[in-house]
């Protein structure tokens, strides 16, 4: 037996696969999308309406739906749930939820009779939870950089930041002290859910508790002086926080969740961020292996051990769930800015994905053109607008199309320069598809170039992170069997000078 159980609770879905481990197979997967599926939450996205264009909350029982249905659906398929052995989760990073003092009663005392939901509708203290998207908190990011300074990024392992959980807090402790002091616990999304199974309290990890700026990196516990400015009493609210690895798990499950076939009391390891997951999902958990993600935004990850931070300040720290350290860099312009850049061109995806790299040399000449066309945050502070060093407009469609391109590539490699030095890239996503972007990754960064199979990497990461800490089996072994290669491209030993003289001239573009 060595089934084990991944959830991902993403923005706009919950997922939740089957593998078993030593086939090194998926055996089942269901879904639940919030919009479609849960419309009485009036969530298209996933995200409630508000008149507030940069408040981005979701419902907490809308999570509470999904996993109820998420879960008899794969019983209704057939999925084998009474062999599982061991679960896990990952949740979107950085949204909180409000937990009054009668949520440990109720979560101790969950009846099959009757759904999540309606047992744990009086749980909350605030009756919505903001999420990663939400840019409201401004003004509390300037408080708490006034408050504590350089440490907030040096400590934390990121600066202050908007979407993050502890500004977050703050706004709430500040539009509503009432309700804040009715608080008896806040859990990210993940540590939420994980306690939702276990029907109790389950602790933070530290991969997903470091996207929060109140997690101190290096002691590797809650930061007593930054916590206290975030919000009075806050320390109190926080569940306990605990490396990943297996030694602590969150608890096990709830008798509740036999109605669906699974076994109470069966191991749940903590849950995590759903990009520490994806590192896992990736078989990236080892150091000198970058993950490259090329969607609507651009992310580039990788696992590093010491704990160090971007000297640029763009760059965030997690935890990685294999032990040591993840960075994580966000970059907003990815595949929409790359269409962009096409349509205005005039050529189609094979141009823009082939024909332009052969009819170019490596490095354009010098021509560069970073398609910032909205708010970038990797580098932050910056105008819009496309920034190039040569005459655009008038130029050849192919030499604008390996302008844009080689500017991005280069921006990503001087933004993770901070990390460390990579021999391999696992690059996924949209773009991963177009062989000119595949041996530019390879040529700037002077690694080989990885596509793998993978789909849902944070889901199977979860799944993979549940046969570790609660089954025993190795990483290694788990990405060896899950995540396989699917093609290679090998970096042109020939090229690297050429980049590495680029390198200063996209700094200076990007200033
Ligand atoms: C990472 C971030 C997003 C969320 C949602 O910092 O905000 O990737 O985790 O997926």
């Amino acid at each position: 037996m060595s089934h084990f159980l991944g959830f991902d609770s993403s923005t706009q879905s919950l997922k939740a696969l089957v593998i078993d481990a030593a086939a090194g197979r998926i055996v089942a997967s269901a879904t639940v999308h919030f919009g479609r599926e849960l419309p009485q939450y009036d969530s298209p996205d996933g995200v409630l309406p508000s008149a507030d264009p940069l408040e981005k909350h979701a419902s907490p029982l809308m999570w509470l739906d999904a996993l109820d249905l998420v879960l008899r659906r794969l019983a209704d398929g057939g999925a084998p749930l009474a062999l599982v052995r061991g679960i896990s989760g990952s949740g979107q990073q950085h949204g909180s939820v409000y937990l009054n003092n009668t949520a440990a009663g109720a979560l101790a005392a969950l009846a099959p009779g009757q759904s999540l939901a309606a047992q744990l509708a009086g749980i909350f203290s605030r009756k919505t939870s903001p999420i990663w998207m939400d840019g409201s908190t401004v003004p509390e990011v300037g408080e708490l950089d006034a408050r504590i300074g350089r440490r907030l990024q040096d400590d934390t392992g990121s600066p202050g930041i908007e979407r993050f959980t502890g500004p977050q807090i703050r706004r709430f402790f500040k539009k509503d002290p009432v309700a804040y002091a009715s608080t008896a616990r806040i859990h990210l999304v993940s540590s939420f859910l994980a306690s939702v199974l276990v029907g109790g309290d389950a602790p933070i990890d530290f991969g997903d508790g470091a996207g929060m700026n109140l997690l101190n990196l290096r002691t590797g516990v809650w930061d007593a002086e930054i916590a206290d400015a975030t919000a009075p009493g806050l320390l109190r609210l926080l569940p306990r926080v605990a490396a990943g690895g297996g030694a602590v798990h969150a608890g096990v499950l709830a008798a509740y969740f036999a109605k669906y076939g699974l076994r109470p009391g069966i191991p749940v390891a903590l849950w995590t961020g759903d990009n520490p997951a994806s590192l896992i999902g990736m078989g990236a958990h080892r150091p000198g292996k970058a993950v490259v993600s090329l969607g609507t935004s651009d992310t580039v990850f990788a696992a590093f051990e010491k704990f160090h931070t971007d000297p640029d300040g763009f760059g965030h720290v997690f935890g990685n769930p294999a032990g040591g350290n993840m960075s994580l860099a966000c970059f907003k312009n990815g595949s929409l800015a790359r269409e962009r850049v096409r349509i205005d061109a005039g050529v189609d995806w094979k141009f823009f994905d082939e024909m332009a790299f052969e009819q170019t040399p490596p490095g354009n000449e010098g021509r560069l053109a970073l398609p910032w066309f909205e708010q970038e945050i990797t580098p932050a502070g910056r105008p819009i607008g496309l920034r190039a060093n040569f005459d655009y407009a008038s130029a050849p469609a192919a030499v604008r199309v390996r302008a844009a391109v080689e500017a991005q590539v280069l921006s990503r490699a001087l933004h993770s320069a901070w990390v460390g030095k990579f021999d391999t890239l696992r690059v996924t996503g949209g773009a991963s598809r177009s062989k000119g972007i595949l041996q530019t990754l390879a040529d700037v960064f002077q690694a080989r170039v990885e596509t793998i199979s993978v789909t849902d990497s944070a889901a199977l990461g979860a799944a993979l992170i549940a046969a570790h800490d609660t089954g025993g089996f190795a990483y290694d072994g788990l990405a060896e069997k899950f995540c396989p290669t699917v093609s290679v491209t090998m970096p042109r030993p020939e090229t690297a000078g050429v980049y590495a003289k680029l390198l200063p001239v996209i700094r200076e573009l990007e200033k």
